[in-house]
């Protein structure tokens, strides 16, 4: 096989973040530039050759471009076949899914996942590697570290592949099997949740949904998925052609960016379940009626209800979730007699304890949620389980959740982000309240006091493996809870993230909104770090 070593040089900007590399789309232009990340990740992940890897991505701008490379880079580093999906496409979670079943040894997903696509956008990859998960943090900063010195890249001459035929083609040296990116993930989801009594609900003339693609990638999935097997109406997936740009929308599944949605589920004509995913697909947003579903509820609901799915019938062995997530399902996992794990922002962190069978179900309050089912999370599965939920308890999403609170009081939760366009600024702030952390205790805030605030140090159950620097949390005595990190993700400036968390007990009154309840803790939130007076910014530039 003829390999060429191409010559090149470092650049400095290629340290993974939360999930993945992710850059502006005209930065992954630059000669060289995702050919060294490629080729980073091959030197530090080990030896490829003769190995099987999955590829696919979210269809945003220069995917087809970008798999081509990665095309020969695979052939160039030894490897014999490549899984992808037709046109190029695989959700996220498919993509795990993938990894796993075929016994691949990773993947490589061509993803910025929510943030915005297009030629002006974003483009990102993120590596699995053979448990389907997310690379672990000893990986992506091994990654970096060769990005710094790397050399050379090797590549080989790959033929043109049709992405649109199905089946195995001979490319040069590498053999491409194009998949249809449906069928095993949508063969999964059927071994895991009653599609029958799915089915009554969803065909039975009354209940409304709308499931909204976001022009993103699992239009095509929920097509297959809800319309096709399950027999919801034609015209409940909405937005569901994945196109390069989105069509203009923001592939992000919040009340914010998906407020049509919300809207959609208020009023006299309101639906009864509407849901979004992002960009590739492992996030999920669930509105019920008058009732936008905290990812923190979400979380809590689904562990509460897992008996109820077929699934999940033999019971949990345990559940984790991200620092920042609401600890509405800690409340939960006690009454269960589970243990709950707390992991830090990242699905990279919740891997192991999948591998070791500790954990069943996984949260992010960022709209994500998944299980041991896949290691990835999992926009669709979350849709899934909540009809599945519907349909066997008989209740409204929005009587589901106020159940819920009534049995366990509700953990109002909001998130703020702060836009701060100079990272050092950023950095500063942080560092200036890390400084401060000690003399918090005692303190008067937003009519508590603080008992604690420490900075997050996560050391994993399973590998003993520590991450420092995880975000800083305030505890207040009232059940509050202020948490401070920096956005892993974003490819301009910096987002300083603030969650809000406050505890209402079960007689309470709880209604109003997440962003509501927190408001006051918000401010506070803001001035104890300084924020105002260190930017002259005086509110954040989203509240979710
Ligand atoms: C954000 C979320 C985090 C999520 C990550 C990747 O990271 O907060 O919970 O795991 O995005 O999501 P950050 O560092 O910006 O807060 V996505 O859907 O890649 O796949
Ligand atoms: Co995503």
């Amino acid at each position: 096989m003829d390999v060429r070593r191409i010559p090149t040089e470092p650049f400095d900007d290629q340290r993974p973040g939360t999930a993945g590399l992710r850059k502006k789309v005209s930065r992954f232009r630059e000669p060289n530039y995702l050919e060294n990340f490629l080729q980073s990740v091959f030197d530090a992940a080990g030896d490829f050759r003769g190995a099987t890897l999955v590829a696919g991505g979210d269809g945003r701008y220069w995917n087809a471009e970008a798999l081509e490379r990665l095309f020969s880079i695979a052939a160039g580093n030894g490897v014999r076949r490549i899984v992808v999906g037709r046109q190029g496409m695989l959700s996220t979670p498919a993509a795990s899914h993938l990894i796993r079943l075929r016994g691949a040894a990773g993947g490589f997903l061509l993803t910025a996942s929510h943030n915005p696509g297009g030629p002006d956008g974003d483009f990102g990859v993120k590596f699995d590697t053979a448990n389907g998960g997310q690379a672990p943090e000893a990986l992506t900063e091994a990654v970096w570290r060769r990005s710094l010195e790397i050399r050379e890249y090797r590549v080989a001459d790959v033929a043109a592949v049709d992405l649109d035929e199905l089946g195995v083609q001979q490319a040069g040296p590498l053999e491409v099997e194009v998949v249809d990116p449906v069928a095993d993930y949508a063969a999964l989801m059927e071994q895991l949740f009653d599609f029958e009594r799915i089915r009554a609900l969803l065909g039975n003339g009354r209940f409304r949904m709308r499931f909204d693609a976001l022009n993103a990638v699992t239009g095509p999935y929920a097509v297959e998925i809800l319309e096709r097997r399950l027999g919801a109406p034609a015209g409940t997936v909405v937005n569901a052609v994945p196109l390069p740009d989105f069509g203009g929308l923001h592939p992000d599944p919040n009340p914010v960016d998906a407020a049509h949605l919300v809207a959609w589920m208020s009023g006299p004509g309101a639906g009864d379940l509407a849901a979004a995913s992002d960009g590739d697909g492992d996030r999920n947003m669930i509105v019920g009626r008058d009732m936008m579903v905290s990812p923190g509820d979400s979380l809590a609901l689904l562990a509460e209800h897992a008996r109820e799915v077929p699934g999940y019938a033999a019971g949990l062995a345990g559940i984790a979730r991200s620092m920042p997530t609401s600890r509405a399902v800690d409340r939960v996992a006690e009454a269960l007699g589970v243990p709950c794990f707390e992991t830090p922002t990242g699905w990279r962190f919740f891997c192991n304890l999948l591998d070791a069978g500790r954990v069943d179900l996984c949260g992010e309050e960022s709209f994500g949620t998944s299980s041991s089912h896949a290691r990835e999370k999992d926009g669709l599965w979350a849709v899934l389980f909540w009809l599945n939920l519907v349909a066997v308890t008989g209740r409204p999403v929005a009587g589901l959740v106020q159940d819920h609170w009534r049995r366990f009081g509700r953990h109002a939760f909001a998130r703020h982000d702060w836009f701060i366009a100079d990272g050092a600024v950023a950095a500063g702030i942080m560092a200036g309240l890390e400084g401060r952390l000690a003399e918090l205790t005692g303190q008067a805030l937003a009519g508590a006091r603080v008992t604690r605030a420490d900075s997050f140090t996560y050391t994993d159950p399973i590998d003993g493996s520590v991450s420092a620097g995880q975000g800083l949390r305030v505890f207040l005595d009232d059940g509050s809870r202020l948490v401070y990190r920096l956005s892993g993700t974003g490819t301009q400036g910096a987002t300083l993230r603030i969650y809000l968390e406050r505890y209402l007990a079960p007689t309470a009154d709880h209604g109003g909104s997440g962003p509501e309840l927190t408001a006051a803790l918000g401010s506070a939130a803001a001035r104890l770090a300084r924020i105002p007076a260190l930017t002259g910014i005086e509110a954040p530039a989203g509240i979710i």
